[in-house]
């Protein structure tokens, strides 16, 4: 049988201070410097010879001779056509509850008030254009699909461009499920490219395909996407960096061990530098999944994938005092997803402030999450949450304050303008408001 070889980290009996769990916490080696390079080179290629660009970086990455890269609308309804009827069944359920709670996402517009006729409104505008890329990779993603489109669809934006990597063993299209699920969400922009190469198209645009650029590119990726995210950044908006997979759970010895097990393994399943973690204050629970991980890990589909993730230097059991040390833990690993499975989910959940997204007891997998809970699969990721959140309606709105002041309100306040305007010895400020007054 395969052995996960899962490190214990230890951390009982010592009161780690917030930067010495910063060193201790598991974490994979990622050069994003390399990767960055690279990524220029890319991107620099595809802004001077854009599409011939695109085809050669297709035969170079995707092994697809002669790429054609804009989709063609037949394909997008030929992939609807031939849709398995479950799975179609699926996504529709998926697109219904994440466009709901997308929706209550929606920020309201609102009106300060300083007295009659002086007022600040904020309201919230779609960005124009945003471009989603989703990843083929390992897994063709399709419900990626539905997590990039559905909160812009919700936000209001008018224009959507779609990329996601041409397929070898697809006759170097973009994977049928993919496009499926475009087609239901009735997006027609469609491109076969993938990797930074597809960043850099949507950022800068490509003429020849009638591409024109973004204002946002939001999608998960690997490492070569988020360097290319992070070098348009500035040119257009990024979402947080969705890398690779993460999760980690509290658990305490009120948990089943084998639903805590399937879940660490649910999401070592993406990749071989996925983080599967595991907190828990009780030796005996940790045992005790460990031993799941292994009878699972030894026969689940992608068994060489999952033992090589479980036993990587990013995953780990780590052993606590009790669930306020896990939380502590928790709180600075900032995980992309998090499950609570204790005997009291909601005072750890009290204790908790910095996650990706957050999966209460012992029915709430990730797995679930990222299908059709509803809630957002675009998540930050490598502590990333510190910071960010993942994908909403929010993404892709600017708040906007309109000001508007009546005369006499002006007036009221007249005199503070000239003071500030003479204070920074601006006087063409203050003038441009007693004009109005003389
Ligand atoms: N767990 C991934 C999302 C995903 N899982 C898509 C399956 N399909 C990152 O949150
Ligand atoms: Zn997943």
């Amino acid at each position: 049988m395969i052995k996960t070889k899962i490190q214990t980290i230890d951390l009982r009996g010592i009161q780690p201070t917030r930067a010495e769990l910063l060193q201790r916490i598991p974490r994979p080696i990622v050069n994003i410097a390399v990767a960055s390079e690279a990524a220029e080179r890319l991107i620099s290629e595809v802004r001077l010879e854009g599409e011939s660009a695109l085809k050669r970086h297709a035969e170079l990455f995707d092994g697809v001779r002669d790429a054609s890269i804009a989709v063609d609308a037949s394909e997008i309804t030929a992939a609807m056509n031939g849709l398995d009827p479950a799975v179609r069944a699926a996504l529709d359920a998926s697109i219904e509850r994440v466009r709901a709670a997308s929706t209550a996402q929606l920020p309201a517009p609102t009106t300060t008030s300083f007295g009659p006729g002086a007022q600040v409104h904020q309201r919230w505008q779609p960005v124009e254009r945003v471009g989603l890329y989703v990843p083929g990779g390992k897994a063709p993603l399709a419900s990626s699909v539905v997590m990039n489109v559905v909160p812009a669809q919700v936000a209001g934006v008018p224009s959507i461009a779609l990329a996601s990597p041409a397929q070898k063993e697809f006759g170097g299209r973009v994977h049928p499920t993919i496009l499926a699920a475009a087609g239901l969400l009735g997006i027609d922009e469609v491109y076969a490219m993938g990797g930074a190469s597809a960043i850099g198209a949507l950022a800068y645009g490509v003429p020849s395909l009638g591409l024109l650029p973004v204002d946002v590119v939001t999608g998960p990726g690997n490492i070569y996407v988020a360097a290319a995210k992070r070098l348009v950044r500035g040119v257009v908006g990024i979402d947080s960096e969705a890398g690779t997979t993460e999760i980690l759970v509290i658990a305490d010895g009120a948990a089943n061990p084998r639903f805590v097990a399937a879940d660490l393994i649910s999401q070592a399943e993406h990749d071989e530098a996925a983080a599967s973690v595991l907190v828990t204050d009780s030796a005996e629970f940790a045992e005790l999944v460990a031993r799941e991980l292994d009878e699972l890990a030894a026969v689940t589909a992608n068994s060489a994938r999952v033992t090589e993730a479980l036993g990587g230097q990013q995953s780990a059991i780590v052993l606590v005092d009790d669930m306020h040390a896990a939380a502590r833990f928790s709180n600075a690993y900032g995980p992309e997803h998090l499950e609570i499975q204790t005997a009291d989910n909601e005072a750890v959940l009290s204790l908790i402030s910095t996650a990706g997204a957050i999966f209460l007891g012992p029915f709430s997998p990730v797995s679930l999450g990222d299908y059709l809970a509803g809630s957002n699969h675009v998540l930050p990721t490598g502590g990333q949450a510190r910071f960010s959140s993942g994908l909403g309606a929010y993404t892709f709105l600017r708040p906007q304050q309109v000001v508007e002041y009546g005369e006499a309100a002006l007036g009221d306040v007249a005199e503070n303008v000239v003071a500030l305007s003479g204070a920074e010895e601006l006087p063409a400020h203050g003038e441009a408001v007693t004009v109005r007054f003389s």
